[in-house]
């Protein structure tokens, strides 16, 4: 599908002093002027939290200033950001290409005229559903957009839900009118009693229903009244990979037997499971991976039992692991019926088959149903993520930065272990969860903004345009934090 939309290439790499680069201007390396956060930052905190609630802020960013893989904040730190807003930056900051995406008199006016989706699109629409979000479809034939990852999410439950329900009611029967009475007062049969199967670890966001399929922690979960729906483990593996080959393949093996177990006892007492939801790689809950194997064989309990089989690329889609969705490193039999992403792709949504589309108008709707001024700037972004054949850049990038931390592993056994992922989607584990903090704690005041994951992960986030002198700098000052520890 990639391929097949290859266009004509207009290179955006430009060599500043003979080092070649995707942004042209971008910082050289980290400059701190202060500690992080610095005096201004904590100055705009407290004003913030008159207002609301603000302990989570790290530091208030200048997004005048900050440019390509770098940061800047308002105490005039140049930070290398290898978290990238939580995953979500594609193409670093104030990339050239999006900058003049608006200096377009139309596209400005599609940015400002933001309509209803669902009743007054513009007549653009299709075609750039079209020419932009299927462009990049793994294999399915129907988007539709949403505005955030939780809701997205969200909207694709209910849709697994009401192709469930048509199947058990049989094709272009309507609904009872004790259907709709009960629908009305939450009661089954209008609201019926399903649910859908996720795994411990997993984040698939806040919102009411998608909270209840998350399990990361419990601090997203508490006070929340939520669903009686079936929980599996996910596989934890043992690192190295090739040396636990067996006990992981065992692992598997178990994860599988449970999700089976859990969809009979859920089907036979009244709570039949309508989907399965997964990560490919399970981020917030600590970069958790599962082979292509364990994958497959989900796949084929979904199909075995009905239920459709979500995969929540969220997090995981748009390049980072090397190929543009995760799922493709899986060689599923077929596509899964649902590909929901946000996050680098700009505008929420979801991917789905023919089968998973409403059988009836008004069921998925909301007033804006997604935002056309994010569809271009998505596809500006894709355009450069193909000229500039970034997911070579985040292959080779990626490769490298792996086999270093697998020999900095080997250096500091004692602090950190178990390097795992894809491509520049990668984490690795600290010895325990206070030597994680104080890590990343310790690479912030040297200039280096990384992620946590799990209650041990650290996680590299960085953008597609994250390059190999990019890399050498955290690793020379990771390396630095290791050593002092
Ligand atoms: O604390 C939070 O709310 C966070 S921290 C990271 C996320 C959320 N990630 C969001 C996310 C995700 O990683 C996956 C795999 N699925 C769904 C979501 C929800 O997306 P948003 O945050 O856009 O609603």
């Amino acid at each position: 599908m990639w391929s097949k939309m290859w266009c004509p290439v207009l290179k955006n790499i430009v060599r500043t002093g003979g080092v070649r680069t995707y942004i042209k201007g971008e910082a050289k390396e980290p400059s701190l002027k202060t500690e992080i956060p610095g005096p201004n930052s904590k100055k705009l905190q407290a004003e913030l939290n008159a207002i609301q609630i603000s302990a989570t802020v790290q530091l208030f960013a200048d997004y005048n200033k900050s440019l390509g893989n770098y940061l800047v904040d308002v105490d005039g730190n140049v930070i290398l950001d290898i978290f990238t807003q939580i995953s979500s930056v594609p193409i670093g900051y104030n990339h050239p290409e999006l900058l003049k995406v608006f200096n377009n008199e139309e596209n400005m006016k599609t940015l400002i005229n933001r309509p209803a989706l669902g009743v007054f699109p513009g007549h653009y629409w299709p075609s750039k559903l079209r020419n932009v979000l299927l462009s990049v479809s793994p294999g399915l034939p129907n988007v539709t957009t949403m505005m955030c990852g939780s809701c997205s999410n969200e909207n694709a439950y209910k849709s697994l839900f009401m192709t469930y329900r048509r199947k058990q009611r049989g094709e272009n029967v309507d609904f009872t009118d004790l259907e709709k009475q009960t629908c009305m007062v939450n009661q089954p049969p209008g609201a019926p009693d399903l649910s859908l199967l996720s795994f411990h670890g997993a984040f698939h966001g806040r919102t009411i229903g998608a909270l209840a399929t998350t399990h990361s922690k419990p601090i997203h979960k508490v006070d929340v009244p939520s669903f009686d729906w079936p929980t599996a483990p996910f596989p934890q593996y043992k690192y190295p990979l090739e040396e636990n080959r067996r006990e992981n393949e065992e692992e598997d093996k178990r994860c599988l037997a449970i999700v089976e177990d859990l969809i009979e006892t859920y089907n036979k007492k009244g709570k039949s499971v309508a989907g399965i939801v997964v990560e490919p790689i399970q981020s917030e809950g600590g970069d958790n991976e599962a082979s292509p194997q364990f994958f497959q064989t989900l796949q084929k309990i979904s199909k075995k039992y009905g239920a459709g089989f979500l995969v929540d690329e969220v997090q995981t889609g748009c390049g980072a692991t090397g190929k543009f969705w995760a799922h493709e490193h899986f060689n599923l039999e077929t596509p899964p019926d649902v590909v929901t992403f946000s996050k680098k792709m700009l505008t929420g949504g979801f991917f789905h088959t023919v089968d998973m589309r409403p059988n009836q108008p008004y069921r998925v709707f909301n007033t804006w149903m997604g935002d056309p001024g994010k569809i271009i700037l998505l596809e500006a972004t894709l355009n450069v993520i193909k000229q500039n054949n970034l997911l070579d850049n985040v292959n080779k990038v990626g490769d490298k930065l792996k086999n270093a931390l697998l020999r900095l592993e080997g250096e500091f056994p004692q602090l950190i272990n178990s390097t795992r992922g894809r491509a520049t989607f990668l984490a690795l584990n600290a010895a325990t969860p206070n030597l994680r903090d104080n890590i990343i704690a310790k690479m912030k005041n040297k200039g280096v903004l990384m992620g946590a994951c799990g209650d041990r992960a650290l996680r590299l986030r960085p953008s597609l345009i994250f390059q190999e002198r990019h890399a050498d700098i955290f690793l020379e000052r990771f390396r630095q934090v290791l050593k002092d520890n």
